[in-house]
């Protein structure tokens, strides 16, 4: 028995379905997770020594590679002078100074713990704002697990058939209009159905959380436009595109000011963080200067902080993004190369370090296409490709992510796994 099966099958006694986040369990994919004992550069090692190309990437944090020296070092001068004081500290103003450099619509930011802590509480901000109670969200995309928004969401919600989860009170589900993506007309009709009443509409700009969706050419500004005429704040979750496909995430990309952003993920290193800022004006509404609460014991982190700090550094330095984007067309472009040569349908949709694999000939632009993808199909691939070394997300509703690590042998060797995978099936 494999070490990884032993752990395995210890921490399914211990830990409900034996994982600590579903999106880590094998159940959609087939199989038993294995169990890692480091990470370093593009690479995981499991508990058995067996070394994979790591293209989960900590779900997005780690986009100069795991363990990067300037950040661990980062971590230990921090550690040095204690792990969390409870009271402010230097850090989490550089981090603030940082965060609203490289994205000019935030104005201010609150640090927080998570993603979901962000999300929900730019939710609450934005009720608080507008005096109303209504939010629209669209369908595949993920905001963490707050109650408001398990409706209709994606990640491990909609991997393992729970995209509206139980638990949620049906007179809060009320309150959260979901919508087909890319579709402008459908929320000017909802504005238009419930005047008035709609505080705000979140939604992740590039889709990550059902697979990865662009938007159509001009649907975000059109939510920009619709949202500021009705008095509505757009909220722009880029908890895993910040600082990943841009410095300052999609809305540089796309040109585009929201009301409101979320970030996590990069923003802590690899370290456990959430934030969310924008508009003075609507930030000001928040305790203890406004009426809207929201706090948090370990919020702006001493360790956190650092770490995050050292990360954002290092990408104003390196300014990686170009070279993050040539690994993705790689990587995209082996993909189809094979799908071609084997006459099989897949959709890549890329964007810089950000991509996934939808084996269909429907071109993915929403929840329902992308729901055409064959996910049996995605388990065979994950399979061969595990088998072959290389760790894609285990669900084919995630986003695969690349770091800069990647680059060089890793992502050679990879695209020839993945292209002999594509070819077995
Ligand atoms: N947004 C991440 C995956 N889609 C979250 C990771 C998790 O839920 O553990």
């Amino acid at each position: 028995m494999s070490v990884s099966s032993e752990l395995f099958a210890k921490a399914l006694k211990l830990i409900p379905g034996g994982v600590n986040s579903p999106v880590r369990a094998f159940r959609s994919v087939g199989g038993a997770p294995f169990f890692v004992t480091r990470a370093d550069g593009a690479t995981l090692t499991t508990a058995d020594g067996r070394e994979l190309i790591d293209f989960v990437c900590t779900w997005g944090p780690a986009i100069l590679g795991h363990n990067h020296p300037v950040i661990r070092e980062a971590i230990r001068t921090a550690l040095d002078r204690g792990t969390s004081f409870g009271t402010p500290n230097p850090l989490e103003v550089e981090m603030a100074e940082l965060i609203t450099q490289f994205v000019p619509s935030i104005e201010k930011v609150r640090m927080c713990n998570s993603g979901t802590e962000a999300t929900m509480s730019a939710i609450r901000l934005a009720r608080g704002f507008t005096g109303r109670d209504k939010i629209i969200k669209f369908s595949g995309c993920y905001h963490g697990h707050s109650d408001s928004l398990l409706i209709k969401a994606g990640s491990g919600a909609l991997t393992h058939g729970n995209p509206d989860s139980a638990g949620v009170p049906a007179s809060f589900a009320q309150e959260t209009i979901v919508l087909p993506f890319n579709d402008a007309p459908a929320v000017e009709s909802a504005f238009a159905a419930h005047p008035g009443q709609i505080a705000c509409v979140i939604l992740e700009p590039y889709i990550g959380n059902v697979g990865f969706i662009l938007p159509d050419r001009g649907y975000l500004q059109a939510l920009r436009e619709i949202t500021a005429r009705h008095g509505a704040v757009l909220i722009f979750d880029e908890v895993m595109t910040g600082f990943r496909l841009a410095r300052g995430g999609v809305q540089e990309l796309e040109g585009i000011r929201p009301d409101l952003t979320t970030l996590g993920k990069i923003i802590g290193g690899g370290l456990p963080v959430g934030a969310f800022g924008g508009r003075a004006e609507i930030m000001d509404r928040l305790a203890p200067l406004g009426p809207v609460y929201q706090a948090g014991t370990l919020s702006g982190n001493p360790l956190a902080m650092a770490a995050g700090i050292a990360g954002l550094k290092l990408l104003r330095e390196l300014d990686p993004y170009p070279r993050l984007d040539r690994l993705g067309r790689q990587l995209r472009d082996a993909v189809l190369a094979a799908a071609q040569a084997k006459g099989l349908a897949v959709q890549v949709p890329q964007c810089g370090s950000m991509l996934s694999v939808f084996f269909t000939a429907t071109p993915v632009r929403d929840y329902a296409s992308a729901l055409t993808g064959d996910a049996k199909v995605f388990g065979r691939f994950f399979s061969a490709c595990l088998e072959g070394g290389v760790y894609l997300p285990p669900s084919a509703y995630e986003a695969w992510f690349l770091s800069t690590a990647h680059e060089g042998s890793a992502i050679d060797r990879a695209c020839e796994v993945i292209s002999r995978a594509i070819a077995g099936l």
